[in-house]
């Protein structure tokens, strides 16, 4: 999992905004470029997060909490040497990267994986890789699954615009599985559709599963 930032002006400068990240938040103007200009001009960082418990969610006074929203502050302590210059937008995985393009905020801090597509094709700067992780699946725990290849004949939902969606697709390629994908946008949906029967399991990043089991109305009903 890695921080992006909005793609610049060619190759050069995608190497130098990947350590405005990596370096040039936290050092001199030299490797800082234009985002980290705009970011001081206005006063504050604008962060894109999700919303997923532990790494980003607003409490219940609508303060935002978590990992990422921990390391939003982290960024507005190096710039402004003061946590509460970040101001977080909430996207959804299908709308971050196109988010982060048209410039609605500054930085992403998600569980954003690595691609060639997105770094280089998209040309999005990608920071240090801050988190890892694999994928997961999440169940009923009445089904008696045990490992993926189980779900033969399944119904999986998966987020929209994530690599899970493509992941899935791959694993049941090579194994000879089959399944039937629902591709589903909002968070809150896709969750909705586990605990309603709409799909016999969700797939995401693992860690993310861990934070949406928390969130379902019986959690121990439930095995990733
Ligand atoms: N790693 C995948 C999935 C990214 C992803 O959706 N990560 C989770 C965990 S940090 C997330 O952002 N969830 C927030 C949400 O569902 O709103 C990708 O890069 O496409």
């Amino acid at each position: 999992m890695t921080i992006a930032m909005r793609p610049g002006a060619g190759w050069r400068t995608a190497l130098a905004t990947t350590l405005v990240v990596a370096a040039g938040l936290f050092s001199t103007a030299t490797y800082a470029g234009p985002t980290l200009d705009k970011i001081k001009e206005r006063g504050s960082i604008k962060v894109g997060v999700g919303t997923t418990p532990g790494f980003f969610s607003p409490d219940s006074n609508g303060r935002w909490q978590g990992f990422f929203a921990d390391y939003g502050r982290a960024l507005a302590i190096t710039v402004f040497g003061d946590p509460e210059k970040v101001e977080f937008t909430n996207s959804s995985p299908q709308q971050r990267l196109p988010a982060l393009q048209a410039g609605e905020f500054d930085v992403l801090l998600s569980g954003v994986t690595v691609t060639i597509t997105r770094a280089f094709q998209l040309g999005f700067h990608f920071g240090p890789t801050v988190f890892y992780d694999g994928q997961g699946i999440l169940v009923r725990k009445d089904l008696g699954v045990t490992k993926a290849a189980d779900l033969d004949g399944a119904t999986i939902g998966v987020q929209s615009g994530t690599t899970g969606e493509l992941n899935i697709a791959d694993f049941f390629r090579k194994t000879g599985k089959k399944f039937t994908p629902v591709t589903i946008e909002d968070t809150g949906e896709f969750i909705n559709a586990l605990e309603t029967g709409r799909v016999d399991a969700i797939t995401q990043d693992s860690s993310d599963l861990v934070g949406k089991r928390t969130q379902l109305k019986k959690p121990d009903d439930y095995i990733i």
